[in-house]
C-alpha cells in the first residue's frame, strides 16, 4: 500500500514533465525535492549519493550553507540593475575573480554555452584588430568529441549527430582536428587566418577523454609559436574537479592560483557551472587586456551577465573552494576511486577500464556504444542509493560533489562495486 501511493507520487511528477515539457531529455527516473553536501533525497525521502553533481556544477555541495546565505542576503538587497547602470557588487567580484585566476580581465555571463559564445566573438575581434587577419576570413580550431554547448555557433563546431542534425546550416569559420593530435594541430596552424583553438582540458561529453601528457603543453607552444590564441573549455573540469582548481594548471604545491603555476596559461579562459556553486547561472570569460580590450561598449552583453546576485553568490562559490580545499580533497579521493575501480575491473570483464583526474571519471563497460548497459547499471544504482549517469550506452560519468569525506567515497565504491558485479553475474 505504502509502496503504491509511493511510486504514484513520483510519477504523477514524471508525467507531468511529460505531458507539458520538451522531450529534450531522458532523466533517470528519479525526481528529486532536496539537496545537502553529497546527497540529494526524493520526493518520497529515498537518500541518494549525487555521482553527477549537475554536470560538475555542485562542486562544492548541495545547498552550501555559506553560498545560500550568500544568495539570501543579496537577494533582499538588490538582485537586478542591468549594465545600464553600475552595481556595488560587480567591481568588487571582479577584482577578486581576476586576481583568483590571476587575469586582466573577466567579462561575465551567465551559462556555459554563453561564456562560449563570448570567447568566440572575442577570438574573432582580437584577431582582426590585433594579429590584422582579413575581415570575415577568421577561422577557430576545434577538435572532435568536443562537447561546449548547445547554442548555433557552438554546435556548428560538433561532431554529435543528436546534437547537430536538422539544425543546420551551420556557422563556417571552424576548423575541425582530431582530439589529443599535435601533428593535425600543427597543420591547421599553417593557416594564417586562424585565430583562436578551443579545447577542453579533458573531454567530458566524449566519455571523460584526457589527453597524453604534455598534449596540452604542446598545443599551447604551438598555438603561441603561430600567434593563435589558446582558449580553454574549463566549464566542466575548472574549479577543483580534476584535483586542480584548473585543468590546465600546472602541479606546483603552492596554495594560490599564479602565472607560474599554469602548465598552460590559456589566452582565454572559459568558466561557468561550479563558479556558483550550482546555486544559481554565472559564466565568465577571463584574459588578458590586450584581447578583452577589443570589445568594445554595446558590441557584446547580456542582461543578466554581471547582476549583482550572481557576483555575491560566485565570490563565496568559489572563497568556499579554497577554504575548504576541494582541490586537494578532490585530487586523494580521485587516487582512491580509480584504484577501487580497478581493483574492481581485475573481478569482472563487465568493465573495461576506468579513467580521469581529480574527481570526474567515467567506467567504460565491456559492450557497445549502442547498447543499454550503461543505463541498466545506473538504474540498478539508483536502487541501491546511488545517482549516476551514461554517456553514451557503454560510459558512467562518476563526479561527486568535491565536499565528500574518504568514508563516504568508499561506502560509494562499495555500492558500485555490489551492482557491478551482481549484473556481471546476471549476464553470464
Ligand atoms: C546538457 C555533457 C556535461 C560543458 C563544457 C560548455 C558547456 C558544457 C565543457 C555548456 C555543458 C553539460 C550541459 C548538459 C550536459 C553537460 C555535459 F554531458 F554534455 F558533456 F557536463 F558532461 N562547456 N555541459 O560540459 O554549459 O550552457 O550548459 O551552462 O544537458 O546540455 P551550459
Amino acid at each position: 500500500m505504502i509502496q503504491e501511493a509511493t511510486r504514484t507520487a513520483s510519477q504523477h511528477l514524471m508525467d507531468l514533465e511529460d505531458k507539458y515539457g520538451a522531450h529534450n531529455y531522458h532523466p533517470l527516473p528519479v525526481v528529486l525535492s532536496r539537496g545537502e553536501g553529497v546527497y540529494v533525497w526524493d520526493v518520497e525521502g529515498r537518500r541518494y549519493y549525487d555521482f553527477l553533481s549537475a554536470y560538475s556544477a555542485v562542486n562544492q555541495g548541495h545547498c552550501h550553507p555559506r553560498i545560500v546565505n550568500a544568495l539570501k542576503e543579496q537577494a533582499e538587497q538588490l538582485t537586478l540593475t542591468s549594465r545600464a547602470f553600475y552595481n556595488d557588487q560587480l567591481g568588487k567580484f571582479e577584482k577578486f575573480i581576476t586576481a583568483y585566476f590571476g587575469y586582466d580581465k573577466v567579462l561575465p555571463m551567465n551559462t556555459g554555452a554563453e561564456a562560449v559564445e563570448t570567447a568566440m566573438k572575442l577570438c574573432k575581434k582580437w584577431g582582426y584588430k590585433v594579429k590584422g587577419i582579413e575581415r570575415y576570413k577568421a577561422k577557430i580550431i576545434f577538435v572532435t568529441g568536443n562537447f561546449h554547448g548547445r547554442t548555433q555557433a557552438i554546435i556548428s563546431a560538433s561532431v554529435d549527430a543528436d546534437a547537430t542534425a536538422d539544425y543546420g546550416p551551420y556557422l563556417p569559420g571552424i576548423e575541425l582536428i582530431p582530439y589529443n593530435d599535435i601533428p593535425s594541430l600543427e597543420a591547421a596552424l599553417k593557416d594564417p587566418h586562424v585565430a583562436g583553438f578551443l579545447v577542453e582540458p579533458i573531454q567530458g561529453e566524449a566519455g571523460v577523454f584526457v589527453p597524453d601528457e604534455g598534449y596540452l603543453k604542446k598545443a599551447y607552444d604551438l598555438c603561441k609559436a603561430a600567434n593563435v590564441l589558446f582558449i580553454a573549455d574549463e566549464v566542466q573540469t575548472g574549479i577543483a574537479r580534476t584535483g586542480k582548481l584548473l585543468a590546465t594548471c600546472g602541479n606546483c604545491d603552492c596554495e594560490k592560483i599564479c602565472e607560474n603555476r599554469y602548465e598552460t596559461r590559456p589566452d582565454i579562459l572559459i568558466l561557468g557551472k561550479a563558479v556558483s556553486g550550482g546555486v544559481f547561472p554565472v559564466s565568465a570569460v577571463l584574459a588578458d587586456d590586450e584581447i578583452m580590450l577589443t570589445i568594445k561598449p554595446g558590441e557584446h552583453g547580456s542582461t543578466f551577465g554581471g547582476n549583482p546576485l550572481a557576483c555575491a553568490v560566485a565570490t563565496e562559490a568559489l572563497k568556499v573552494v579554497l577554504d575548504e580545499n576541494l582541490a586537494e580533497n578532490a585530487a586523494y579521493l580521485g587516487e582512491i576511486f580509480r584504484e577501487r575501480m580497478a581493483q574492481l575491473i581485475a573481478k569482472t570483464d563487465l568493465i573495461k577500464l576506468v579513467r580521469g583526474k581529480g574527481l570526474l571519471n567515467a567506467i567504460v563497460i565491456n559492450d557497445s556504444p549502442d547498447s543499454h548497459t550503461a543505463w541498466d547499471i545506473c538504474v540498478r544504482l539508483k536502487e541501491n542509493g546511488l545517482l549516476a549517469k551514461p554517456t553514451h550506452g557503454n560510459i558512467i560519468r562518476f563526479a561527486p560533489p568535491l565536499v565528500m569525506t574518504e568514508e563516504q567515497l568508499e561506502a560509494c565504491c562499495d555500492i558500485i562495486e555490489k551492482v557491478i558485479l551482481e549484473i556481471s553475474e546476471e549476464l553470464s
